[in-house]
Parts: C-alpha cells; sequence; structure tokens
C-alpha cells in the first residue's frame, strides 16, 4: 500500500461507527401508493426489467461515465415502491390521518413497532423523518413539540403524542373501522393475557440488555429463562402468533426487539435464538411474521442491526464464542465473495444471483444517487473533495457496471483502479443500511461488488 493510500486507510480506521455517519440518502420517494397494489406492480416491474440485465461483457480499464450507465438502466431508472422511502401512505384514502415521526435512519425499535402497526392496518400517514441523537441533532421545532427529544411521536388531530404503547392503544382507540389490532373488550381471557405479555416484553428486553452489557445483573442464564418465558407464551392461544392465529397488537411490540435479539446475541454471545428448536413456538412466530409483507419490508437485517446498536445501548460484550457468526455477518469468511452463495433467510431464497432483481435495485440507487454517494463516502479520507473523490467516483461507476452486467466486465479493474476507491468502497460496504437505503437482497449484492472492489484492487479492507 503506497503512502497516501495508507494514510487514507488510517482515517477510514479512525471514523466514527456507522450509526455516526450520516444516510447517502439513497432515497427515491414513492408516496401514496397502496402496500398490496405497489407490490404487485412491483413484480410487473421487475419482470420487464430482467432484459437490462446482461449486456455484452468487455473488459476495460476505464468504467463507463455516469451517463453511459444511467443509459444502460434505461427505463429501470424509476424503481419499485420502497416502503422506507415514502413520506405518504395514503393505502385507499385520500388525505393523512396523521404525522408519524420516526427516527431517520430505521433504527429505532419503538418507532418500528408504531410503524407496523399503521401498516398492518392501513391507516393513512405521512411521515417526518428526525435525527437520533447518536446520528445527529434534532430540529428545534421537534424539541419543541416534544423536550425529551424521544422518538417515536404521532400528531393526530392536532395533538401530539409521545411514548409508543401510549400511541398504539391510542390508534386502536381513534380508528375502529380499521383492522382492530387488540381482542374484543368481551374476550376476557385475552385482554388480561394481552397485559401480561406487555409486562413480559418488558422483561425480555431487560434480560436481553443485560446479557449484552453484562455486569452485575447480566447473565445468559436470566436471558434464556426470559426466552423458555416468550417460548411459552407462544403456546397459549395455540400461535403462530402471541394470541392465536391472527396477528395482533402484542406482535407489533414484540417483533423489533425479537428482531434485535435474533442477530446480536449469536454475534456477541455466540448463541443462535432463532432456528435451534429449542424455542419451537418462537421459530414458528419469526416465520409467521417474516410472512408479513408489511413486517419484512421494514425489517433489518443482522448486519445493519449489529452495526449500530452499540451507538443506541453502549458497549456489548464481545465474547469468543461469537467468533464465528461475526465472521459470516461482517463477511470475513467469504460471506461476501463473488459469487454470492445461496442462502434463505427473511427474504425467502436467493440463490446468489439476487431476488427481485437485487443487483438492479443497488446499481440504480448508485447511478441515481451517485453524486451524494460519492461525497458520503470520501468522508473516508481526512481532506474530503481532494482528487481522491475523482479515483472514488470512478470505483463506483465499475461497481455500477458489474452490477449491472457482471464483473466479467471489467478484468482490467485491479491494475487501473486507483487504491484510495478500495478506501471508499469499503467506507460504503460498511455503511449500508436495511431497509433505510436498500432491501436487503440489494444491499448483499452491493455489499459484495462494493467487497469485490476492495479486494480486486488489492486490499484486504
Ligand atoms: N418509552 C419510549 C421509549 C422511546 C425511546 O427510548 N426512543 C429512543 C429511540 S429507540 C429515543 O428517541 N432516544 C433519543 C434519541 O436517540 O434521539 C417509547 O416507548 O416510545
Amino acid at each position: 500500500m503506497d503512502g497516501a493510500a495508507a494514510s487514507a486507510a488510517g482515517a477510514a480506521a479512525a471514523v466514527p461507527p456507522p450509526l455516526l455517519s450520516r444516510p447517502f440518502s439513497f432515497s427515491i420517494n414513492f408516496s401514496q401508493r397502496n402496500l398490496c397494489t405497489a407490490y404487485s406492480q412491483r413484480v410487473l416491474q421487475i419482470r420487464s426489467r430482467t432484459r437490462l440485465i446482461g449486456m455484452a461483457s468487455s473488459s476495460r480499464q476505464t468504467a463507463p461515465s455516469w451517463e453511459e450507465l444511467a443509459k444502460e438502466l434505461g427505463e429501470a431508472k424509476e424503481g419499485p415502491f420502497r416502503l422506507s422511502h415514502a413520506n405518504t401512505r395514503l393505502f385507499e384514502n385520500s388525505a393523512p390521518a396523521l404525522t408519524f415521526y420516526r427516527d431517520n435512519s430505521s433504527w429505532c425499535p419503538y418507532c418500528e413497532r408504531v410503524w407496523l402497526q399503521l401498516e398492518e392496518k392501513c391507516i393513512p400517514y405521512s411521515v417526518e423523518k428526525i435525527n437520533m441523537n447518536c446520528y445527529g441533532s434534532k430540529p428545534d421545532w421537534y424539541l419543541q413539540m416534544i423536550p425529551s427529544g424521544l422518538l417515536p411521536a404521532i400528531k393526530l388531530a392536532g395533538k401530539v403524542i409521545p411514548e409508543s404503547l401510549d400511541i398504539m392503544m391510542i390508534l386502536e382507540d381513534s380508528f375502529p373501522e380499521h383492522k382492530p389490532l387488540l381482542p374484543s373488550k368481551t374476550s376476557l381471557e385475552k385482554w388480561n393475557a394481552v397485559n401480561l405479555l406487555l409486562k413480559q416484553e418488558r422483561r425480555l428486553v431487560g434480560a436481553w440488555l443485560s446479557a449484552l452489557r453484562g455486569g452485575m445483573w447480566g447473565s445468559m442464564d436470566s436471558f434464556n429463562k426470559a426466552v423458555d418465558g416468550v417460548d411459552a407464551s407462544l403456546k397459549q392461544f395455540g400461535g403462530p402468533y402471541f394470541l392465536g392465529q391472527e396477528f395482533s397488537l402484542v406482535d407489533a411490540v414484540y417483533a423489533p426487539f425479537l428482531e434485535r435479539i435474533s442477530a446480536s446475541v449469536p454475534y456477541w454471545l455466540g448463541q443462535r435464538v432463532r432456528g435451534t428448536g429449542k424455542w419451537p413456538a418462537l421459530d414458528a412466530w419469526f416465520d409467521a411474521m417474516d410472512s408479513r409483507p408489511a413486517y419484512q419490508a421494514m425489517k433489518s437485517d443482522d448486519f445493519t442491526i449489529t452495526h449500530t446498536l452499540e451507538p443506541q445501548i453502549g458497549k456489548c460484550r464481545l465474547l469468543p464464542e461469537g467468533a464465528a457468526y461475526r465472521a459470516k455477518i461482517n463477511g470475513k469468511d467469504g460471506s461476501w465473495d463473488l459469487p454470492l452463495k445461496p442462502e434463505t433467510t427473511a427474504w425467502g431464497h436467493d440463490d446468489g444471483t439476487g431476488k427481485n432483481n437485487a443487483k438492479l435495485e443497488a446499481a440504480r440507487s448508485l447511478i441515481s444517487n451517485h453524486e451524494a454517494i460519492v461525497k458520503f463516502a470520501s468522508r473516508a479520507f481526512t481532506t474530503p473533495g481532494t482528487p481522491t473523490t475523482t479515483s472514488v467516483d470512478h470505483g463506483f461507476r465499475f461497481v455500477s457496471h458489474a452490477l449491472l452486467g457482471g464483473v466479467e466486465r471489467t478484468r482490467e479493474l485491479p491494475v487501473s483502479l486507483p487504491k484510495e476507491a478500495a478506501v471508499a468502497a469499503a467506507y460504503l460496504r460498511d455503511r449500508v443500511g436495511v431497509p433505510r437505503d436498500l432491501s436487503y437482497p440489494a444491499a448483499r449484492q452491493l455489499r459484495a461488488h462494493l467487497h469485490w472492489l476492495v479486494k480486486a484492487s488489492g486490499s484486504d479492507l
């Protein structure tokens, strides 16, 4: 590595962890679309675009210009609907009934539970995205409205309501004509169960945080007992959901934390929670949740969760037992190498070539937002805006070119690429967030293609 690249790599290593960086604003906002119609339109769009990929391969030392890449993208530059980019959700209505204030990056679990309820009930809403403290400052108007600055909040009929559970109960009361997510008041057994389950959720979260952070109260034993309790609760009405066969508000409350638990406990503590057979009712619950389009569109992936958790909850215990999980999630065991291996995840089976036109989604995001992304990734260097920007730009054009037509097109890459491009590619690779920036299958492809650029240029970042 030459001197400039070495100092650049040093600067990259010194930058704050991903949570402290800003999103690279991949957003194309698709508002006012119904989830159901949006999904079917998405399938049609995907079918009509498959022909755009797979253009003739040729090795080259200079990547195509952004204009050439945009031309190759053609009509595929208009992507399908993405829930995380939507600023307004009208469903079948003509105007939003409330404003939903949620965090900018979809990291806040309390926001996610309200978001899931809004989507499941099809309540029309508009979104205002606000930074979490670990990410940036909040606008004064938000602090005037909510002096604690906490998220989420809603504004309904002119009234501002904080606290996720209060919001959820008020939404149930205020929108009785939308699918009820609480049992009928005559079903006393289920009503009592709701209260107990909500308390149990707090105990589970407490045990998880203690196990992760260690100290006096943290033990795997208490955590496992808390999970035993949840698994037993899931059996009381026959599953797969907490109140039986129907998804309810309780599921929305648990989902964001169980999602974080299933990613973080293997990563830091080396113990799997999902899919071991030890907690079969919980396994069935995870599967049932993953089958819900609204949840699938907003849930995060293991990489995003594990790389954004510490800035929110503090330092976690890094146990040696978690080494293999960490290597897999961080792409250190070859899991980011191209061609990607087949995998089955919450988003379904992916043969490695990308599900639902994943490469096209990743290419579209890079190409349509290239200026902001190059600027963002150039933060890896101490002096932004210097000649390195040109190398970063060049590197990302290679990545886009490869995403559109395969890495075989760029056989000369290792000799032609300035090394600084690898530093920026690694910086971007480690900050792609799901669902904020891309869907999981697209994020997987983008990370892998950025990783390919890093490796092809001789770097081991
Ligand atoms: N009890 C609150 C907790 C909300 C909460 O802790 N929100 C966190 C984000 S997960 C927050 O806004 N923290 C301030 C910040 O990070 O900006 C609720 O259920 O809404």
